[in-house]
């Protein structure tokens, strides 16, 4: 059956998510595992008692293959099917929870909260995860809660800064940071499914109860770059990707790359949401 990405985009705007199902074939899902594997090898016992949460929290920068699945043509053409033809991106990360690891605590991604873009339907910021192994509530599925990038949810207000140390240890699984909540719904994958959201979206994901690895890439696009404010613009333009990333894999990545030519200050970024969100 053929996509219908009209529907999606619809989703997307109206859910905050999507799935975009079968992008990523098995010849790049066997590279991406190897390529994974060897990153997740190369962390010091520190990394992974910082992230318990998260499992692991790689920079795609750490490793210049990346730039092919930032790139990888069908993410780019499922991304122009809905609409978005000119993507910008910016950074990513490898999400690996090791077997029988927990939760990963609630949180939104967003951090221009200080825009009142941020208070609107536009497009700003989303995630495309990209998952290697095919994921149930058993092994750590993704949770999120619908329509929470419109729309405060009690957690917004609760939720300590989701990038601080506490949650990330994973110290007390009694926390409500990783418990159920009012209308969380599991998204359950294959490998080679992507899942597109917004930043703003709340989501966590499941313990993984499995005794087998399970690893997801979280990369970051900006689908309608050329439509953002531009202090938003400014600010993500001012951000370099490192320099021995970037090297090999310029001609591949410059379309990519965001870029601002005007005069406008950065913003400065805000990761609390404010009291538009109604
Ligand atoms: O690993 C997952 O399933 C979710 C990752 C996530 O929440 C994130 O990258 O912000």
């Amino acid at each position: 059956m053929s996509t219908d990405y009209r529907d999606l985009r619809q989703q997307l705007e109206v859910k905050g998510f999507c799935l975009l199902p079968n992008l990523v074939d098995a010849e790049m899902l066997a590279r991406l595992r190897d390529v994974t594997d060897a990153m997740i090898a190369r962390q010091a016992a520190a990394h992974f008692a910082e992230n318990r949460s998260q499992g692991s929290l790689i920079s795609v920068f750490e490793e210049p293959f990346m730039a092919q699945l930032v790139a990888y043509p069908p993410i780019l053409a499922a991304l122009a099917a809905l609409g978005f033809e000119q993507p910008k991106w910016s950074s990513g990360f490898v999400i690996s929870k090791p077997p029988q690891s927990p939760p990963l605590f609630w949180h939104q991604d967003a951090r221009f909260w200080d825009h009142p873009v941020s208070y609107t339907a536009r497009i700003i910021q989303c995630f495309l995860m990209i998952y290697l192994v095919d994921t149930t509530p058993y092994n750590g599925c993704l949770r999120l809660i619908p329509g929470s990038h419109l729309k405060r949810h009690q957690l917004h207000d609760a939720l300590p800064d989701a990038h601080g140390e506490e949650l990330g240890k994973a110290e007390n699984p009694e926390h409500f940071a990783y418990q159920r909540t009012e209308g969380e719904v599991d998204l359950p994958v294959k490998a080679g499914d992507v899942v597109m959201g917004s930043a703003r979206l709340l989501h966590a994901a499941h313990a993984n109860r499995s005794d087998k690895r399970r690893t997801n890439i979280t990369l970051w696009y900006y689908p309608e770059y050329a439509e953002l404010p531009e202090s938003i613009q400014a600010f993500l333009a001012a951000k370099a990707f490192p320099e021995d990333w970037h090297e090999p894999n310029r001609e591949l990545i410059e379309p990519l790359h965001p870029r601002y030519k005007g005069d406008a200050d950065p913003i400065l970024p805000n990761r609390v949401p404010g009291p538009g969100l109604k």
